[in-house]
């Protein structure tokens, strides 16, 4: 089924009225559905017994007891980290660790979305919903003209679903304080998000959506602990969003910023064939751009999202960030209030190695 597909049936299962023969045809499937689920509850207890009799050990592919909802928010294009997220993402998914529900460009060019979905697609998430922002900017920069050459669905981001309409969809289906957002691009969505009005999906504004199904703001964004004349490029690309996700957004924040030090994609480029997109993708940057390796700056946003601390960061939580009219941040030390940011706890040549290492995962075959 098609990604775009299945976003049409979602609004429409989430927007259209029900008739008494719709609510009967509703009760009916439940009914099933309940009598499939115990059919599927014997046969997991019957599969648990039998690996238990033939000492198996699980795979390396088995359901997490806790798999983090990750929204992936991304400029995809201007560079090819944004790339690598996602297949690390998708690397996570198939651990168990990561549920993605959704993949959403902040960049409005119109080769984004199907970029993403190259992406989703290679590794066997055809159907995962891709939203686009009609309003973000959108640099002339784009280093995936390949895309043609891989399976794919949607041919222009024009044709995706509107980003804000896309969350407000997915978050108001989702449990309260369940969903991890990851933005790592600038923060057009995010502030859009906020600035959302009640809708078809949700009689809450943006912001009391946000404080109920959030739990965390991922941003990779800023330089810690502050700027000093070094610009950030995802806050400096839309000020207004970032200083207003930074002064209003009702949850954490924990901003990533990381990665500059922590070189990737040399091993991904070399040993793996351009079968994989993503390898694809990281080959032609590093002809274009005349480099080796590339900062992990989205990887590593990636990775706290889904990992948390671990044993590879730790959060600075003892102050605020200050939203600054020129493309700066500032950290004011003192009473934690909601944003945190990261720093390295493992050394950083280690954490490339974990890094590259998902890269390099195949993906699980469905
Ligand atoms: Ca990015």
């Amino acid at each position: 089924m098609k990604f775009d597909k299945k976003v049409s049936e979602l609004i429409k299962i989430n927007t259209e009225p029900k008739t008494e023969l719709e609510k009967n045809q509703f009760q009916n499937k439940a009914i099933m559905m309940m009598g499939n689920m115990l059919t599927i509850f014997k046969n997991i207890t019957a599969g648990v017994i039998i690996m238990i009799i033939a000492g198996c050990s699980s795979s390396e592919f088995t359901s997490h007891p806790n798999p983090i909802s990750i929204i992936y928010d991304t400029d995809i294009g201007t560079d090819v980290d944004d790339a690598g997220a996602l297949a690390i993402l998708h690397i996570l998914a198939d651990k168990g660790e990561a549920n993605i529900l959704a993949t959403i460009s902040a960049n409005q060019n119109p080769f984004s979305a199907p970029a993403i979905d190259v992406i989703n697609t290679y590794y066997g998430r055809p159907d995962l919903p891709i939203g686009s922002s009609k309003t973000g900017p959108d640099p002339e920069q784009w280093f995936h003209k390949i895309i043609p050459h891989y399976p794919h669905n949607l041919k222009s981001g024009n044709d995706a679903p509107e980003a804000v309409a896309l969350y407000r969809m997915i978050l108001a289906d989702q449990p309260d304080n369940s969903v991890t957002i990851v933005a790592v691009g600038w923060l057009t969505n995010i502030a859009d998000l906020l600035d959302s009005t009640p809708d078809k999906y949700s009689p809450l504004n943006g912001k009391e959506l946000v404080a109920a199904k959030v739990k965390e703001l991922v941003s990779m964004g800023g330089v810690w602990p502050n700027t000093e004349n070094q610009s950030d490029y995802n806050f400096k690309m839309d000020r207004p969003a970032a200083n207003k996700v930074i002064e209003k957004w009702p949850g954490e924040i924990m901003f990533t910023g990381l990665g500059e030090d922590v070189m990737n994609g040399s091993r991904l480029a070399a040993e793996v064939d351009t079968s994989n997109p993503v390898s694809a993708f990281y080959k032609n940057f590093f002809k274009e751009i005349k480099v080796t390796e590339r900062p992990s700056w989205d990887l590593i946003a990636v990775l706290y999202a889904v990992r948390g601390l671990s044993d590879y960061f730790t959060a600075i939580s003892d102050g605020h960030c200050v939203a600054k009219q020129d493309s700066n941040n500032k950290w004011v030390p003192g009473r934690h209030k909601n944003h945190s940011y990261l720093v390295y706890k493992m050394p950083q040549t280690k954490l490339a190695e974990v890094i590259e290492n998902l890269l390099l995962t195949p993906p699980h075959k469905r």
